[in-house]
């Protein structure tokens, strides 16, 4: 694992329509994250947060995609501050924010790279479309845009796309997609671990399974880890949360299991809102995860 830790905030709330996740930046601050990860001996440098633009309260919301300009705007900021972190040689850790964000970082991450692999920890497939999203918010949208599927002005952030390939791609923990979700899963053969997998299977294989699929075919490893991946009862801070989900020691399993395997090349932790969590419950979560993937147990 690189040693050298670049923390980039990015206070996105524009891609769903819950007011608070924009505070999710600062909760995981307060809840320690340089304090962690400093004692496990990494250089941390805290770039602070990425300017996101403010919404424009007078524009029809087009093609239903919410907040489509400024989410592009802070998505172009995110992926500038990303892509001259790796420019740097550093490790870049973003924490949202709602996980439009994740457009952002992987336009800054994925031209570092040939092939690069994305685990995607999540209850959702983030896989919609203006055209099949139920919601019209793009935080449901990344992971299809990122296949250069979507809006040109999402697809073309940092003037290529796409960003990753199908096959490169592991979903974990999914346990709500909508139908247009399912087709495009079918379509382009995405690799998705289901709840029911997870049960079936058990956290352990699952990871070891992923691990094998994506190293042979991968250059680097970036890891989107959306907190609504967790239960409700692990992780109530969320704007979507979905019964029935991975539990924290799951969850920590499968970040020690990363560590291990040593495969992650970036990260980010998302959708924590502190106005909807207990007492920072979920920010804390977070931060304990970042422990584990950071390799506390290995050092
Ligand atoms: B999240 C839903 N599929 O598109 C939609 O939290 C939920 O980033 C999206 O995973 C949840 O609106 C997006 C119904
Ligand atoms: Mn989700
Ligand atoms: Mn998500
Ligand atoms: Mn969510």
């Amino acid at each position: 694992m690189n040693n050298n830790l670049s923390i980039v905030g990015a206070p996105m709330d524009l891609g769903q329509n819950r007011r608070g996740v924009d505070m999710g930046p600062s909760a995981i601050r307060y809840a320690g994250v340089v304090e962690r990860l400093e004692q496990l001996q990494y250089d941390i440098e805290d770039l602070g947060d990425v300017e996101i633009p403010r919404p424009d309260r007078r524009e029809d919301q087009k093609e239903h995609l919410r907040n489509l300009k400024e989410v592009a705007e802070g998505n172009e900021n995110l992926a500038k501050t990303v892509d001259d972190v790796i420019q740097r040689n550093r490790f870049p850790l973003v924490i949202g924010g709602d996980h439009s964000i994740a457009i952002g970082s992987l336009a800054g991450i994925a031209k570092h790279y040939e092939n690069l692999g994305v685990i995607w920890y999540d209850a959702h497939g983030d896989l919609n479309t203006g055209g099949t999203s139920p919601s019209g918010n793009i935080h449901g949208m990344p992971l299809a845009v990122s296949l250069g599927i979507g809006h040109e002005r999402l697809v073309n952030i940092e003037g290529y796309q796409p960003k990753i390939k199908p096959e490169n791609i592991v979903i974990i923990g999914a346990r709500s997609l909508d139908d247009g979700e399912k087709e495009l899963i079918k379509e382009k053969g995405i690799k998705v671990y289901s709840m029911h997998e997870i049960d079936r299977l058990g956290m352990t294989q699952v990871i070891q399974e992923s691990v094998e699929y994506l190293t042979h075919k991968t250059d680097g490893i970036h890891l989107s880890l959306d907190l609504d991946g967790l239960d409700p009862q692990d992780a109530p801070g969320v704007g979507t949360p979905v019964m029935g989900g991975m539990s924290y020691r799951e969850s920590h399993l499968a970040m020690e299991m990363l560590a291990e395997a040593d495969i992650i090349t970036s990260a980010e932790f998302v959708e924590v809102n502190p106005i909807l969590d207990e007492k920072n419950r979920t920010a804390s979560v977070a931060v304990g995860l970042m422990g584990s993937l950071f390799g506390e147990k290995l050092k």
